[in-house]
């Protein structure tokens, strides 16, 4: 008697399991379903920076519940242009990317706007007269890295005797991006009250690594012995300079004044080595600050317009032993 009893207990248990699991996987499907989408566009992958810039917007997306659609534009702002608008018809909650370079977004920008996807500039910065085109820009101050390039050169300086004059080679990035810009303002308005330094020559790496050896091989054959300083934008660039520089027999460190910009690992290691004189910091670490601001956006909160991280130069004249590991 109690046989069937039991049995129909056991199937209505069954019965209300199934049915409580098909729930909560609903009600997980939805979650994700409603979680925010994030269109990511980057601009290529031309250095341990950019690398590592990558790196910390997925992992932050990861983090936060937030659906990422990440394109790579491989250096073209054509690509780029097209990757935007693809998130755009694909009506994402929030648009980030990092302009190549400064100029010609205005047209996309307002076909976002027109959309009512608001954008959030990362890393680099856009030239446009209509402010009211993207919300947020998120990245670093380039020009106060190029005015900390120039001081440490200053103070390199005052070391030295007195009749030295400063021969600089400035080994720019990427024509008409932000970066490239701005670093070489600042370095330029901040070395300019002193006639010891002279700017010998200014010539673009595009960021890279490979142009970076290539233009320093130029400059070797150009100016020989004249060449005091090296002023590059990027540590990539940095690393391609070390290998001509040894090409020409050149000490880096000694010989030739080495400063570079980002802060990579491999260029600490190089400046706690002596090859490297100054390395300004500039940090990819824009992951988390980028899901915070999309989740403010998206909840219609107020935001501020422009977020600077805060950065530092590490330069022969400091003690690096207590340095953390950089993480790019
Ligand atoms: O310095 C360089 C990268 O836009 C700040 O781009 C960034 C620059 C960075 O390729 O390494």
């Amino acid at each position: 008697m109690r046989k069937p009893l039991f049995r129909a207990f056991l199937t209505v248990l069954l019965l209300l399991t199934l049915a409580l699991t098909g729930c909560s996987r609903q009600a997980e499907e939805e979650k994700k379903d409603d979680a925010l989408l994030l269109g990511f566009s980057q601009l290529g992958s031309e250095s341990g920076w950019r690398i590592g810039n990558t790196k910390s917007v997925q992992e932050a997306a990861e983090a936060a519940g937030i659906r990422l659609m990440l394109e790579n534009a491989n250096q073209s702002q054509e690509k780029q242009l097209t990757a935007l608008r693809s998130f755009i018809a694909y009506r994402v909650d929030v648009i980030a990317f990092s302009p190549i370079v400064q100029e010609g977004w205005d047209n996309v920008l307002r076909e976002a706007r027109e959309a009512g996807i608001p954008v959030i500039i990362e890393d680099r910065t856009v030239d446009t007269k209509d402010e009211s085109l993207y919300a947020v820009h998120v990245g670093s101050d380039f020009y106060s890295e190029g005015v900390m390039a120039g001081e440490y050169l200053l103070k390199k300086l005052s070391t030295l005797p007195p009749e030295t004059v400063l021969n600089v080679v400035e080994l720019t990035g990427t024509q008409g991006s932000s970066p490239m810009l701005l670093r070489s303002a600042g370095f330029r308005d901040t070395v300019a009250k002193e006639p010891r330094v002279h700017i010998l020559d200014s010539i673009s790496g595009d960021f890279m690594i490979s142009k970076g050896k290539e233009c320093v091989r130029l400059m070797l054959e150009k100016y020989g012995t004249e060449f005091d300083v090296l002023f590059s934008h990027n540590d990539a660039m940095m690393y391609g300079a070390l290998d001509a520089f040894g090409e020409y027999g050149v000490i880096p460190g000694r010989d030739v004044i080495i400063i570079s910009v980002d802060g990579e690992q491999q260029a600490i290691d190089l400046l706690k080595e002596g090859k490297v004189n100054c390395v300004v910091e500039c940090t990819p670490m824009l992951g988390e600050a980028i899901m915070q601001i999309a989740r403010d956006l998206k909840d219609g909160k107020p935001v501020e317009r422009e977020v600077y991280s805060s950065e530092r130069a590490f330069t022969e004249f400091d003690d690096l032993s207590q340095l953390a590991p950089r993480g790019y």
